[in-house]
């Protein structure tokens, strides 16, 4: 049997479901490069913003076998590297994508519009906007402040960007983690009304953790007073429920990349059961390098030759469980309606009686 394990994120084919979690491996040009050459289907930046920044101070990041924390604080070269990279690389085999912060919008805005002027002499084949960094100091996260992610999404509709064709540039979200059903249907409901959406990335490290040095009897980490986003093999069940929701909620709006607790194959293929096109490696690609990608191949494909699949789009949202939020969300709407009737008519007939006195 011929075994496929290509995929595609919005129009943008990959050779191997298997890309780096922003934030791992893709820092630096010799990063960047490993990146590059190593096994994955696709590589992504670091979060980018405008100018370049040194990121909290260290320790910032910690991982033993089952977690990692960090706090790193968006630590980056800055745009006008990420561009120079680009530009000297665009000879590529797989598409590389940027990651763009949105901590400030008129820097995004400009990135954005950038982006869109130089794709064709970079060669990059899709945007991820970072609405979930878990670690700034003193501002919150896009992802739950809906307001702001309107006015975010409004922005990048108007912008050059959303403007390029599908088929050279995928535009998506790395999102943060939701855990309430409300939350999920609440921002499903914004993401569908915006068409120039390819993908999300379920999900951004869960933030705020505090991991104890039982020994030292300290945080792991030193910054934000040694709180920091979670990664790592604990928040696989939480990458997954958001994975399997958000497709639930929008279909085949958006592709879907899973991110958190990757490690081996069989956590990538619960991934795809759960909805997701393709999978990002975080703390594992820190733990073993980029020559993960090649393992991790390897191990996806012994489970489709086990299982007898020949093509990820044969078991990818496969899993069939029983989901209601939509119908309790509509309930729940319903009952705030008729809660505000009732009280409109208590109003009206206190209105009357008191004007019949
Ligand atoms: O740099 C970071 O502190 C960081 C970012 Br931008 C992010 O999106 N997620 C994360 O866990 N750390």
């Amino acid at each position: 049997m011929t075994l496929d394990i290509s995929t595609t994120i919005g129009n943008i084919k990959l050779y191997s479901p298997f890309l780096n979690a922003s934030g791992c491996w893709c820092y630096s040009y010799k990063e960047l490069e490993d990146m590059r050459h190593c096994q994955s289907g696709a590589y992504v930046s670091k979060t980018i913003t405008m100018l370049p920044r040194d990121g909290n101070p260290e320790p910032r990041l910690f991982y033993d076998v089952n977690l990692s924390v960090n706090s790193m604080g968006l630590p980056n070269m800055g745009y006008a590297a990420y561009t120079h990279y680009s530009l000297t690389t665009k000879e590529r085999q797989k598409p590389f994508f940027l990651s763009i912060s949105t901590m400030d919008l008129k820097d995004t805005h400009q990135m954005m519009n950038m982006i869109a002027m130089t794709h064709l002499d970079t060669n990059v084949k899709g945007v991820e906007f970072n609405v979930s960094c878990p670690n700034i100091i003193g501002k919150g996260q896009m992802g739950y402040d809906i307001e702001q992610l309107k006015n975010f999404l409004d922005l990048l509709s108007e912008s050059k960007l959303s403007e390029i064709s599908r088929n050279d540039i995928a535009i998506g979200l790395k999102m943060s983690p939701y855990f309430d059903k409300y939350q999920f249907q609440t921002v499903a409901d914004i993401i569908k009304d915006y068409p120039r959406l390819d993908f999300l990335t379920c999900i951004n490290g869960i933030g705020n953790g505090l991991v104890i040095d039982n020994v030292k009897e300290e945080s792991v980490i030193a910054p934000n007073n040694g709180r920091g986003g979670l990664g790592g093999s604990i928040v696989k069940p939480t990458g997954l429920a958001n994975v399997k929701t958000f497709k639930r909620l929008l279909g085949d709006k958006v592709d879907i990349i899973g991110c958190g607790g990757v490690s081996d194959g069989m956590d990538a293929f619960e991934y795809f059961l759960a909805g997701a096109s393709a999978v990002s490696v975080g703390t594992q690609l820190l733990r073993e390098t980029p020559l993960a990608f090649g393992r991790l191949n390897q191990e996806l494909i012994t489970i489709m030759e086990d299982k007898k699949y020949a093509s990820i789009v044969e078991f990818s949202n496969k899993l069939n469980i029983d989901e209601d939020i939509k119908i309790e969300t509509q309930k729940r709407k319903e009952a705030e309606q008729n809660k505000e009737l009732e009280q409109i008519k208590k109003r009206n007939a206190y209105d009357l009686s008191y004007a019949m006195c």
